[in-house]
Order: C-alpha cells, then sequence, then structure tokens
C-alpha cells in the first residue's frame, strides 16, 4: 500500500451504474462476468450486485465473532496493515468461510484466469476491519511492479483485491473511494468519481494499481469485510517484519483434505493448520 496523497479528498458518495453489475437469480453468470471483466480492464473497479447469499455472509460473521470476540481490537504483530484504525485480521478458512462462494467464486475465479492468467493464486484472504473513529485513509495503491516509473501503466495487472462486505458499507460506517481509470492513467487528483454504497451480498474487485481511499468510520460498530487478493503465480505480496505473527492465508486441514488439485493449486501458498 503506497500513498499518492496525503489529503483524502471530499466527503461524498457517488455511484456509478456503469461499474456495476449485477448477479441476481437468473442472470447468465459468464456473461455478467465477461461484463465485469471488461469494466475492470476500463475503470479498474467493479462491483459485483447479488454475488453471495447475505444467510451465508451472517454465518461467516457470526462464526468471526463466536471464535474470536476481540477480532477488531489491534495488534500489530498479529494484523496487517499500516493504517490508523483499519488493520486486516488473519483467518481460517473453515465452517462458513470454507464455502466456495466466500473465498473463491467461481465468478471471481473466472475473473482471475481473465485478468491474472490461467494459474492465478488465492495469495491472501483475511478479515479487513475499521473501527468506530477510523479516519479516512489517504489516497493510495496497493501495490505497483516498479514504483520509479510509470511501466505499470502500460502492462497487464498482476494483482486484485476482493472485498467482500460483511455488513453493509455505506457513508456511516465507511465505503472505499476510487479514481476510476487511474490505474492506467496519471492520477491528477481530484475528488474520488466512484464511491459506492455497498449492500450486503455485494463485492467489490479492484486493480492494485488503482487509486483508492477507504472512508472514516463515522459508526458505533467495527466495519468488517472479507479481503482478499489474488494475483499472477509469481507475485506476492510484501510481507512486513513486524507483523511476524500475521498468517496471510490459513485453511483448516479437514477443509484442504477435500480439495481437488485444481483448488490446491489455486491456495498452493497456505498454510494447513491441524
Ligand atoms: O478500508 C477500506 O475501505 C479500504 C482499505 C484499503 O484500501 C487498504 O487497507 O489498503
Amino acid at each position: 500500500m503506497k500513498g499518492v496523497d496525503t489529503d483524502p479528498g471530499p466527503r461524498i458518495t457517488a455511484d456509478d451504474p456503469a461499474v456495476r453489475v449485477s448477479f441476481a437469480p437468473g442472470v447468465d453468470h459468464a456473461e455478467a462476468g465477461g461484463q465485469a471483466v471488461e469494466i475492470l480492464r476500463r475503470d479498474g473497479v467493479v462491483v459485483l450486485d447479488e454475488l453471495v447469499e447475505p444467510a451465508l455472509l451472517e454465518a461467516c460473521l457470526q462464526q468471526i465473532v463466536n471464535r474470536d470476540a476481540d477480532y477488531h481490537l489491534p495488534d500489530r504483530a498479529r494484523n496487517h496493515g499500516s493504517y490508523p484504525g483499519r488493520h486486516t485480521a488473519p483467518l481460517v478458512i473453515e465452517g462458513a468461510l470454507s464455502h466456495p462462494a466466500i473465498f473463491a467464486s467461481p465468478v471471481v475465479r473466472e475473473i482471475g484466469r481473465s485478468l491474472l492468467g490461467p494459474d492465478n493464486v488465492l495469495e491472501s484472504f483475511g478479515l479487513l476491519v475499521s473501527v468506530p473513529g477510523a479516519p479516512d485513509q489517504g489516497r493510495h495503491y496497493d501495490g505497483l511492479l516498479f514504483e520509479e516509473n510509470n511501466l505499470d501503466r502500460v502492462l497487464p495487472p498482476v494483482a486484485f483485491a476482493v472485498a467482500m462486505p460483511l455488513v453493509r458499507l455505506d457513508e456511516v460506517n465507511g465505503t472505499t473511494a476510487f479514481w476510476k481509470r487511474s490505474h492506467r492513467n496519471r492520477y491528477v487528483g481530484g475528488p474520488p468519481d466512484f464511491v459506492p454504497v455497498v449492500p450486503l451480498g455485494s463485492a467489490v474487485i479492484w486493480d492494485f494499481r488503482l487509486i483508492h481511499s477507504g472512508r472514516a468510520n463515522l459508526g458505533d460498530a467495527p466495519r468488517p469485510i472479507l479481503f482478499s487478493v489474488h494475483s499472477r503465480n509469481w507475485w506476492m505480496q510484501p510481507e512486513r517484519e513486524w507483523e511476524f505473527r500475521y498468517r496471510k492465508l490459513q485453511i483448516a486441514r479437514g477443509v484442504y483434505d477435500g480439495f481437488g488439485k485444481r483448488m490446491r493449486d489455486f491456495t498452493v501458498r497456505a498454510d494447513i493448520i491441524d
């Protein structure tokens, strides 16, 4: 995560139907997935609406709270992230979290194959939390191959983030603000042009090069999001030495034992938890 501007920009919500694709019952997922790929290529971000059953997401949140009621508390060694009031906590893929719709949605897998190549991998899977009082993030991109020049803009993508909120994201608990097309065009500042409200059941995918900023949590409850990174198989997110207890991808042994070869290849970076 690299800052480009400490000013987070004005507080607005700004929807754009051209950056959203519906996966409601009856929609042809292959066609909708193809549209999502085109939008990601063009704008660097896409919202996949009605992708996941809200009841499954509620079960995931319940499981997380039951396992660790303090999941939202900062722990520098155990969590990943360097922004005040915001961190990613490790998760184990088990129980409700092991449902493929959660960590390996067929729609997201297909988007990954199109944008990141057939042998792309799940680089990480954790819980992105912003706590009440968390301020706006500075504008940043999540990663570039070459920081020192503008080469990334003309290269194909190497990684994308998938944010699957466990609560609705809005102007109170803080959605994410995006500067569309900044993955390919020169960033010129100004207000964000896509600041979507994200209902439970929707997911947001963004290119790692895209400029964005998580908005302040003005509510009174933590804002949990299932957050994963999908990447080309030769790319890895840099690790920070002080995050020595953070585990970026963990799968329960019983879940992993049920995987076929394709899923094992996709989760090749996982720690298997006995
Ligand atoms: O919290 C958000 O909405 C975005 C988080 C983010 O961009 C980050 O942690 O890099």
